[in-house]
């Protein structure tokens, strides 16, 4: 029987990049075969939230002031577990902690790669079953092998990011992660409970039909981009539609559609959150890395993201992030009202 080379589950791609690059040592590969597999484990509880009690608040609060649900602990713990019990890991930034956790173990102090991650973002759709996902980042560090890892390995600029990655528990669950070398998507198979390569060497188209934004917030926006909206809503009206407003209010699953359909996706500073309410190291900045080495841009709106220097864990930023066109259309909007 001929064996179907032709569909890569996730660890043999990785393996397949170890083969490419002999001078790699196989410790991010082993990193993102870490992730994948408590993806798959969350995955499990996401299917069948609405069954199990891992539904509603967990009665705690997060460094963000948002109730922290069941599943987001869940989540959290599974993520922190299968990088702290790996070797490639010295320590991790969760967006539900205050404060980064140091690996201060032998084995943890010698490995050269810090992770920071967001275990469940848009967790508050998680009870009206639309979808959510988990988004990671992946640095060297910079403190020395060996040593306890510090605050400083987990604020470098985006730019510094080796690799960064997001699940999507939607229709089907899949696990899109970019290194510099490409972006690849991998669509679970319940059949064999596998990451398949399903989206190779995705590229963000240079044009789109999408505009993603929260229309609530449309009169607390500063005038430049009430007027970047209105003229995507032009558009509309004077072509005949070559723009649409989509916005599910799930990070992950509104920029991995632009991603793949193009489009923009914006949370710009408001009146009342001039900082914008996205986490910079936990949000802004793996989308950011990813949507880049795909062709297309981010910004705060004025400054590429990626080199924004954090001053704090959880630094927010606005973010506006897409295809090259967009993006650019945006950059050379000026108010005119
Ligand atoms: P709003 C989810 O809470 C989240 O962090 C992102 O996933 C999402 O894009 C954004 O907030 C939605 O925020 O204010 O539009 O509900």
């Amino acid at each position: 029987m001929a064996i179907n080379r032709k569909v890569y589950t996730l660890d043999e791609f990785t393996i397949q990049q170890l083969r490419n690059f002999p001078h790699a040592t196989g410790e991010l590969s082993d990193l993102l075969r870490d992730i994948g597999l408590a993806a798959k484990r969350v995955n499990v509880e996401v299917n069948k939230a609405g069954l199990a009690d891992i539904l509603g608040e967990a009665g705690m609060m997060n460094v963000q002031g948002e109730e922290v649900k069941k599943l987001d602990l869940f989540a959290n713990n599974q993520f922190t577990g299968v990088l702290q019990h790996g070797i490639s890991c010295a320590g991790i930034a969760s967006e539900e902690w205050d404060d980064y956790v140091a690996f201060d173990d032998a084995v943890s102090r010698q490995s050269k790669y810090i992770c920071l991650f967001d275990p469940l973002d848009g967790s508050a759709n998680i009870d009206v079953n639309v979808s959510i996902g988990t988004i990671f980042s992946v640095y060297h560090r910079t403190t020395p092998k060996g040593s306890v890892v510090t605050l400083e390995d987990f604020i470098q600029p985006g730019i510094r990011q080796v690799a960064a990655g997001y699940i999507v528990y939607g229709s089907s669950t899949i696990l899109v992660y970019a290194t510099r070398r490409g972006v690849n998507g991998f669509t679970l198979d319940p059949s064999i409970g596998e990451f398949c390569l399903s989206h190779t060497d995705i590229k963000c188209p240079v044009q789109g039909k999408i505009y993603s934004v929260n229309h609530g917030n449309f009169f607390l926006f500063e005038e430049r981009v009430r007027t970047y909206i209105h003229q995507c809503q032009a558009k509309i009206a004077a072509e005949g539609g070559p723009y649409t407003q989509r916005y599910i209010g799930s990070m992950v699953s509104d920029v991995h559609r632009n991603l793949l359909k193009g489009g923009i996706f914006m949370y710009p500073a408001t009146t009342n959150k001039p900082q914008g309410k996205l986490r910079l190291q936990y949000e802004c900045n793996p989308f950011a890395f990813i949507v880049e080495v795909a062709g297309g841009m981010a910004t705060d709106g004025y400054k590429r993201i990626l080199d924004i220097v954090p001053a704090s864990l959880h630094q927010r930023s606005p973010l506006f992030i897409g295809s090259r066109q967009m993006m650019e259309e945006w950059e050379n909007c000026r108010t005119d009202l």
